[in-house]
């Protein structure tokens, strides 16, 4: 195990350019090991105010920035988190618990976004259309829309960030950013790096804090006028409800209960892979984790039997050894919710096939380790089945038929991700078509969304917007419509139209 050490001692605020000290902190702990990382600040409403007001300011300024110039930020932000990606995987590692591998795939989807919205910087392309009258032009530009609040989960801390900020900042905004509580480091780590980038004061600004302090003071904010978010069903409909009230934007993300289907012509093995990793990688604490296996009953027992041999071999313990392949759950209430989860699945009458318990002993001792769970002859409606558990805990449905899978598949609140092992290409047309989710795999796993396609969903799990691929820009920015007449008289539009 080679770990590098935390050099960061204390976290600030990063205000305008300046940290700022707070004195009101918490623990930051490595769910691994149970031990204090670094103290994370808990910020009032005061530094909400500052942070506006410095976004508000710079965002003037950086708006006249020509967007080719403001790539060129996010381009010296990508090569330096580059040269940083150990360090910074590491430190993910330890914050949120995700093994190294994928916690290098995270700060690899950062770098990603960083190269790809830089070049936006080149493209932000608007339209021009038809004018009804003679010697008039219209088009229309995308224009950004002032200062922007993003909040970001513990489960993705570094590449939802990328997703949310580097976008707003292309485009032209400011941003007030206020990260997880429990993964304070990557938020830190980053700001840095904008530092280090040469962006200007202000254009970036954190705002550390717990509860809902400091978030309620963005959504309340009225120089706010997005609200990107990302996390609980419960914190993204309350922040949809406030924003309504004051004509606020907002985008929202708030989790899956996504499934894989496999039919009986598919390859069992294939699908076995892409179950373990989309379910139980990163401990099943993924928005896109596969938690339901919705499976052809030709194939159950057979692929019950693979799956229960392939989860055997799973290691379990702390990510930043390379041989362990499933790391903690981020805290004890995650692991006191998957146990109320394990309990109602017995009572609903769920099987429990394996795990189901959480791991307390020995090299677990200190740590937050819940064991890979498989529960079988789940029905569609149970609530292991229709509920987000966020841990590693997936349930089997029997069903007869494709038509069945897909509307099992359905049958839920939420719409984000959805998978379909089958050979037979008249089902992979039919499935990608008639899967109800924002994002769609056929012979792969729910989880592995690139950055520059569109990630979000249907029903509950947002409200329409997207966050990374170019559709994200819709969310940053407004559309302008512009008419030049260049006719020297006054064009009456709808009137004085030839006809
Ligand atoms: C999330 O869990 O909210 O598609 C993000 C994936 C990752 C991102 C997940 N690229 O699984």
């Amino acid at each position: 195990m080679t770990t590098l050490s935390l050099e960061v001692e204390k976290l600030n605020n990063f205000i305008n350019g300046e940290w700022v000290n707070v004195s009101k902190t918490q623990a930051v702990i490595n769910p691994a090991t149970g031990e204090e990382i670094v103290q994370v600040p808990l910020s009032a409403e005061e530094a909400v105010n500052e942070a506006v007001a410095a976004a508000k300011a710079a965002q003037k300024e950086w708006a006249l920035v020509p967007a080719p110039q403001r790539a060129e930020v996010l381009y010296r932000v990508g090569y330096i988190m580059k040269e940083r990606k150990e360090r910074l995987s590491q430190l993910l590692t330890m914050e949120n618990g995700k093994v190294i591998e994928e916690a290098r795939g995270e700060v690899q989807e950062g770098i990603d976004m960083a190269f790809y919205m830089a070049g936006e910087g080149r493209r932000l392309f608007g339209q021009t259309t038809p004018a009804e009258l003679k010697d008039k032009f219209a088009m229309s530009q995308r224009a950004p829309v002032g200062v922007v609040g993003i909040i970001t989960p513990w489960n993705f801390p570094i590449a939802i960030a990328t997703w949310k900020s580097f976008p707003a900042i292309v485009a032209g905004n400011a941003v007030v950013w206020k990260p997880a509580t429990e993964t304070p480091i990557m938020a830190y780590e980053l700001a840095k790096i904008f530092e280090e980038a040469g962006l200007p004061k202000g254009v970036v600004n954190v705002v550390f804090g717990a509860g809902s302090v400091v978030g309620d003071a963005m959504v309340h904010h009225e120089a706010i006028r997005v609200i990107s978010f990302t996390g609980s069903n419960d914190t993204g409909r309350n922040i949809a409800s406030e924003c309504g009230k004051q004509l606020k934007k907002v985008s929202l993300e708030m989790g899956g209960k996504n499934a894989v289907i496999v039919m009986d012509d598919a390859d069992l093995d294939l699908a076995v892979e892409g179950i373990l990793w989309s379910a139980f990688g990163t401990s099943g604490q993924r928005c896109t984790a596969c938690s339901r296996v919705i499976v052809h009953e030709k194939v159950k027992r057979t692929l019950e039997e693979r799956l229960l041999a392939a989860m055997d071999k799973l290691t379990i313990g702390n990510g930043l050894d390379e041989s362990i392949k499933v790391g903690p759950i981020i805290n004890q209430s995650g692991i006191v919710k998957i146990k109320q989860y394990i309990e109602i699945g017995r009572e609903e009458g769920a099987k429990l096939l394996a795990g189901g318990y959480e791991l307390t002993e020995d090299a677990h001792e200190n740590g937050y380790y819940f064991a890979p769970t498989l529960f079988t002859n789940a029905t569609a409606d149970m609530r292991i089945a229709q509920e987000e558990i966020f841990g590693p805990v997936v349930s089997i449905i029997p069903v007869s038929s494709f038509e069945e899978a897909i509307e099992v598949n359905n049958g839920v609140t939420y719409g984000l991700s959805s998978s379909i092992f089958t050979n037979d290409v008249n089902r992979v047309f039919k499935a990608q078509r008639d899967l109800d989710t924002g994002i769609v795999y056929v012979n792969a796993g729910t989880t592995g969304a690139e950055i520059h396609l569109p990630f979000g969903g249907t029903k509950g799990t947002g409200n329409g917007h997207r966050d990374s691929g170019i559709q994200a820009l819709d969310v940053f920015t407004e559309w302008k419509a512009i008419y030049v007449d260049y006719s020297g008289k006054l064009q009456r539009a709808q009137i004085d139209v030839e006809s």
